[in-house]
């Protein structure tokens, strides 16, 4: 196995802080066994939950307007593969990656693949790009892709999922996100209701075009690029076009795309209720963006978006695998430590919600006891798991504090003497 950072610093780390880590966690299982809770078998919960990262997410993105690059940053996919195996051999949280077509194309997958395997990662969702124009495509996506009035953008559209599904089943991976950046700037410009068509026959194909094991994840969007109207705009648009083609398709909740201070949570157990809820990409946002870090500005959102996962799972009407990837784009921090923390705080988000007291919590519903029902969540939200996530982590193989390891490795630096400068230019991804 192919680990970047070395094996003794992360020993040495860890055993400096074995003392800490002992009494911070025995101290917490004490405290949780005054209400019934076994911290051992809450661990043994963390040990199996894990994260995908996405691919586009290893190098620096750029805001609105320009992108900054920082040295060492990746140029290529295996690059970015060795970025994500650097957050995976610290966190133990992220051992899958989440490519994006054609941004990773190469021209042997098996051998991609085996890369991969020998950093310790595999495959999770790939992901189509259709909002913008390739040099040589013979068709351009100005005014639209899957929804385009142009029979011939619709086709290449279609065409390119289809690659991307092949693609996938040379990684091993068996999901393909569908995000369009279909929709229009101005009152009057398409029908809204022949756009859905366009969109829903084109998709149609893709679905047919799926293997029988494989999920299609509708993901939805409120704006952006189009800023009046999107074809998939909202969660109602993506379930009903899910329901529309078929089993095989599901919703995909990213956090960002919404309107601001929408209800997630709910729309989270609404998805699911209906067996649509396929699943997630991870990111925060304050205004109308959608790529800040994990629980940087609404971490009790997260945490609540997680209790119904919770509810969920343990009332999985038949089905309960949602697929959990973080969606981020990186401006002013070094991707990998943001997605260390990101990916710790996803995770905390999922033990805290480990943590309610549902019993509680179903009898102070039953009973109309409103402030009780709130505390039921209010008193795991405000427990620190960090030694809960940290003993999981270390058990695992990772390291205690991975931000201060990673800066120890001085794993940025080295790959700065390596790797090709990234050119400047625009970089929304
Ligand atoms: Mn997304």
């Amino acid at each position: 196995m192919n680990r970047p950072i070395s094996a003794e610093l992360i020993e040495e780390h860890n055993a400096a802080h074995a003392d800490i880590l002992a009494e911070d966690y025995d101290a917490l299982a004490r405290k949780l066994a005054r209400s019934g809770v076994d911290i051992d078998a809450i661990k043994d919960r963390v040990a199996g939950f894990t994260v995908a990262v996405p691919s586009w997410g290893a190098g620096r993105g750029g805001t609105r307007f320009a992108k900054f690059p920082i040295p060492g940053e990746p140029t290529n996919i295996h690059e970015k593969l060795e970025d994500c195996s650097v957050i995976n051999q610290l966190s133990r949280l992220t051992p899958r990656v989440s490519p994006h077509f054609p941004w990773d194309k190469v021209s042997d997958y098996q051998a991609l693949r085996d890369e991969a395997a020998a950093l310790g990662l595999g495959w999770d969702a790939v992901n189509s790009n259709t909002f913008q124009d390739q040099v040589g495509l013979a068709h351009s996506y100005a005014n639209g892709s899957l929804a385009a009035q142009d029979a011939g953008a619709r086709a290449q559209a279609v065409e390119h999922n289809i690659e991307c599904i092949e693609i996938g089943r040379q990684l091993g991976s068996s999901d393909l996100t569908v995000w369009v950046g279909d929709g229009t700037n101005f009152p009057g410009q398409q029908d809204f209701t022949r756009s859905l068509d366009r969109y829903l026959e084109a998709a149609s194909q893709i679905y047919a075009a799926l293997p029988d094991d494989w999920r299609m994840l509708l993901e939805h969007k409120m704006f952006e690029p189009a800023f009046y109207s999107t074809v998939i705009s909202d969660w109602g648009s993506s379930f009903l076009a899910a329901q529309e083609l078929g089993p095989k398709a599901k919703c995909l909740v990213d956090l960002g795309h919404h309107a601001p201070n929408v209800n997630i949570e709910q729309i989270v157990a609404r998805l699911h209720r209906f067996g649509k809820l396929g699943g997630f990409h991870f990111n925060d946002s304050k205004y109308g963006d959608d790529d800040l870090d994990s629980g940087s500005i609404n971490p009790h959102q997260l945490f609540l978006v997680f209790n119904e996962l919770a509810e969920a799972e343990a009332n999985p009407r038949g089905e309960f695998r949602p697929s959990y990837m973080i969606d981020q784009s990186h401006n002013v921090t070094d991707p990998i430590e943001s997605m260390l923390s990101s990916a710790e705080t996803i995770a905390q988000c999922f033990v805290k919600a480990s943590l309610v007291d549902r019993v509680s919590l179903h009898d102070a519903q039953e009973r109309n006891d409103t402030m009780m029902a709130f505390q039921a969540l209010r008193r795991a939200y405000n427990i620190d798991v960090a030694p809960i996530l940290a003993r999981a982590r270390v058990e695992a193989g990772g390291v205690y504090d991975m931000l201060a390891v990673y800066r120890q490795s001085r794993y940025r630096d080295r790959k700065a003497q390596e790797r090709k400068p990234v050119g400047l230019g625009a970089g929304i991804v």
